[in-house]
């Protein structure tokens, strides 16, 4: 196989730069975007022809990204999409093996090391959390941030990538961390389309590194399409960098230096790059890289054809315009190389990515047909012992027929044996069956793993210490207990941060940072504006670039516009690059249990739905809360802790050991004991059921409460399915709608912890009403579980069972 070219690109503006040494950078270049055009067009072939499902590529946007590699070194990172298959060959942080392994969905770390096959194509990443979930050092290593799928949704994330920067470099404390930094003198790169700048992320990602001055160097790709949708319906004055005039910095004022360059012009895009990359290096200043001009070969994607609404007009433009095409052209112009000898390049090149794209077609088709082979043979033996041999052979048959057979057609073939022969046991069905069994934990692994990193630094393996108090510990404010914790927790490390609404001067809306951040500095205690969603983005770059972030969203209820990137970016990231990236933010916020329609939320019903992949917290108190984020501070896992908006003022005692003592996840804590029923709640409605309690007592039911302290992971010990055992009887009760929070949990007590079996009445839920609770204390009554809903629906439970000791009440 021929050496490829791909992984090097050198600097063109270098004053010692002799004619030859320039001609072969340039070669260099081409033959990089030369590779990867074919790559696009033989990827497609590929979707077409059905060895592939999907297939999106970077053709017609190749030069900018050779232009923009130049500029890229290490230490630097990008926040990128689908286009970007270019920068990522010309800077080496991917390859064509590579490419081709994640269109082919090859499900191994080191065929694919961005995504282990979960992704589609076109979605990159490195890896810079090694196996035994340590750091790389990503000052030395060019650094790529895992990309998703949605359009515009890895703006936020861009804008924490570049903000660590700005920490590195101002916050001198942070100098031992020299394996994220070099003194902050990285660029976060980020690239956009043209139609997804339409977003609301992008504007709010926009506006907020213009505030902040980070080093941020914002590509939009602009090829005058979204899909189908022309500028015209995306753009006021169907142009981003006109309308983002109002950003370029002025003498004495903050902004942007923005930039428009066509995306054919080889020689203007490599100067711009340079320009603009070193001041947004030098001085932190954000810039906007306008690539206009660009086109799209053979379209969006393969699941449409882009003569359905292109003009002939517009197509023949973009035939002439073709990037490649103009840079061929004008090399040949400017004697960098001849005719012949780049159709010699060009036909090396096309031998070459079409072997590549064989090789790696054909391994991952042999292992799936060795694979395809044994499982036929076992089939065919477990035939010669059973009357269902015609069956079997016809499994077989069809096994073997399969065009392009994936492990699925293995795996499913297997099963139907197994259910064919379900009246059996013969030797042979039991080595069908260990084949089966150690077939599924290898698809496991490569299918369902990693959903959180898992590794010895998880919260879940941090030492467990219980709390302590002194004789004389004082009875405080919550809030103090919290503002103790966070004290002690940024002294003890240097790398913890916390930003958000209020956050900074004042220390919160609720006061737990309050004097933090004239003891520790405005870089580490620090007011943001209004924007949510970047609050996630900016502590989720943080925590990928090792500093340890608290997010605050002042109220749960604004949980919403932030969720789109907990739930897409955040939440999905380990499971997305199967463990070779970890972003371990602490989000804050603070709920339940207030009055209004937008102060009230307890939407874990959506949260949990949404947020798999982060630790959901749920303190009963602020002593519980510390205790948790002292887990979640040594840890390196994402999680959300909600605290009890009513519980600040309430007074608790002070820990002695306020920063050390832990509140383990996923241990469940029985408040009462009890005999007659099992009540599950959390958060601030326990202290309803608290006070239930005892009016039951009174009623001569005895109930055993108990306390999840987080929904996820839950109650790992099966205590509440052990409560139940003695009970009989379940009620759950929370503030969330019907059929939410309550239904979960009802899952994984009926279900997972086999509650069912010791249920003698059916299991009941007190959840709020379907509408979101009215302003006012009489609102919150009517639609939030109360102290007499409470009493009452634990007593009909009792009724059931006993309606002589316990007569009905209405
Ligand atoms: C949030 C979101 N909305 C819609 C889509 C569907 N979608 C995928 S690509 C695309 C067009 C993007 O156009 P542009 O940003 O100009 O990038 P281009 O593909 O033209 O390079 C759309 C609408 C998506 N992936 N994510
Ligand atoms: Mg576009």
């Amino acid at each position: 196989m021929p050496e490829t070219a791909i992984n090097a690109t050198g600097q063109l503006n270098t004053a010692e730069l002799s004619f030859d040494d320039f001609k072969k950078i340039v070669i260099n270049d081409y033959r990089i975007g030369y590779e990867s055009r074919q790559a696009s067009l033989i990827g497609r072939r590929e979707v077409l022809t059905g060895k592939a499902k999907f297939g999106i590529f970077g053709d017609g946007k190749e030069v900018a990204q050779l232009a923009m590699a130049k500029a890229f070194k290490k230490g630097d990172w990008r926040a990128g999409y689908y286009r970007d298959q270019t920068f990522m060959f010309a800077t080496g942080m991917s390859n064509l093996q590579e490419f081709f392994a994640q269109l082919y969905a090859y499900p191994e770390i080191e065929k694919d090391p961005a995504s282990a096959g979960r992704q589609m194509n076109c979605h990159y990443a490195t890896r810079f959390v090694n196996e035994d979930g340590s750091w790389v050092n990503q000052a030395e290593t060019m650094n790529c941030s895992a990309d998703i799928s949605t359009t515009g949704g890895h703006m936020p994330r861009l804008l924490g990538l570049a903000y660590a920067s700005k920490l590195y470099r101002q916050n001198k404390e942070l100098e031992y961390l020299n394996k994220f930094s070099v003194k902050g003198n990285e660029v976060a790169f980020g690239t956009i389309g043209n139609g997804s700048t339409s977003e609301g992320l992008f504007f709010e990602t926009f506006n907020a590194a213009g505030v902040l001055q980070v080093p941020m160097a914002i590509s939009v790709w602009d090829d005058a399409y979204a899909i189908s949708v022309p500028a015209k319906l995306q753009t006021t004055k169907e142009d981003i960098s006109e309308i983002l005039k109002g950003f370029q910095r002025e003498k004495g004022s903050n902004g942007y230096e923005i930039y428009k360059v066509k995306g054919w012009d080889y020689v203007a895009l490599c100067e711009t790059y340079e320009r603009a990359i070193t001041l947004c290096r030098a001085e932190h200043v954000p810039v906007l890289i306008h690539v206009i001009e660009m086109t799209q070969p053979q379209g969006h994607s393969t699941s449409g054809s882009h003569e359905r609404y292109k003009s002939k007009d517009r197509l023949g433009w973009e035939e002439e315009h073709d990037c490649l095409l103009q840079m061929r052209k004008w090399m040949i112009a400017s004697a960098v190389a001849t005719e012949a000898e780049m159709d010699e390049l060009e036909a090396i090149a096309k031998k070459y990515v079409r072997d590549v794209q064989k090789q790696v077609w054909n391994e991952l088709s042999d292992e799936i047909l060795t694979e395809l082979n044994d499982a036929s043979q076992l089939i065919e033996r477990l035939a010669e012992d059973v009357s269902e041999n015609d069956e079997l052979l016809q499994v077989v048959a069809e096994l073997q027929g399969c065009v392009d057979p994936g492990r699925k057609d293995v795996v499913a073939a297997i099963r139907k044996s197994l259910r064919l022969t379900a009246k059996h046991n013969t030797p042979q069905k039991q080595v069908l069956m260990s084949w089966l069994a150690e077939e599924n934990i290898k698809n496991k692994k490569r299918y369902s793993s990693k959903l959180f990193t898992g590794t010895q630094y998880s919260p879940l393996n941090v030492s467990n210490v219980p709390v302590r108090y002194f004789e004389d510990s004082k009875f405080i404010d919550g809030r103090e207990v919290l503002n103790a914790c966070f004290d002690a927790n940024f002294d003890r490390d240097k790398s913890i941060v916390a930003f958000g609404e209020d956050v900074g001067a004042i220390g919160d809306v609720n006061q737990g940072f309050a004097g933090l951040q004239s003891k520790y500095g405005d870089l580490r205690l620090t007011d943001t504006g209004i924007r949510e969603a970047t609050i996630i983005g900016q502590g989720m770059g943080l925590a990928m670039r090792g500093l340890k972030p608290i997010a605050e969203i002042q109220y749960l209820d604004y949980l919403l516009y932030s969720i789109n990137v907990l739930s897409d970016d955040l939440a999905s990231l380990s499971y997305r690059t199967r463990g070779g990236q970890k972003a371990p933010l602490i989000v804050r916020t603070r709920g339940h249990r207030l009055e209004g329609i937008w102060h009230s939320g307890s939407p874990l019903g959506l949260i949990l739905n949404s947020m798999r992949g982060l630790h959901i917290c749920v303190p009963r108190d602020m002593t519980q809360a510390a205790g948790m984020y002292n887990v979640l501070l040594r840890g390196d896992e994402p999680a959300l802790v909600i605290e009890c908006l009513n519980g600040y003022r309430l007074k608790e005692r002070l820990p002695a050991n306020v920063g050390e003592f832990t509140v383990p996840l996923g241990k469940a804590e029985i408040l009462n004991q009890g005999t007659d029923i099992t009540v599950i709640s959390y958060g601030s409605t326990l202290r309803i059921v608290m006070e239930a309690v005892k009016e039951l007592e009174k009623l001569g039911i005895s109930v055993e409460v108990i306390d999840p302290q987080t929904l996820y992971p839950f109650d790992t010990d099966n205590v509440c399915g052990s409560s139940l055992k003695k009970t009989s009887k379940l009620l759950i009760v929370d503030e969330d709608l019907p059929g939410a929070a309550s239904a979960y949990i009802l899952q994984r007590v009926i279900e997972d912890q086999k509650g069912y079996y010791s249920l003698d009445v059916q299991p009941k839920t007190l959840t709020a009403k379907e509408h979101r609770p009215p302003y006012g204390s009489d609102g919150g009554y009517f639609s939030k579980p109360s102290l007499d809903d409470i009493i009452e629906a634990v007593y009909s439970l009792m009724n059931e069972t006993d309606p002589h000791k316990f007569p009905a009440i209405y």
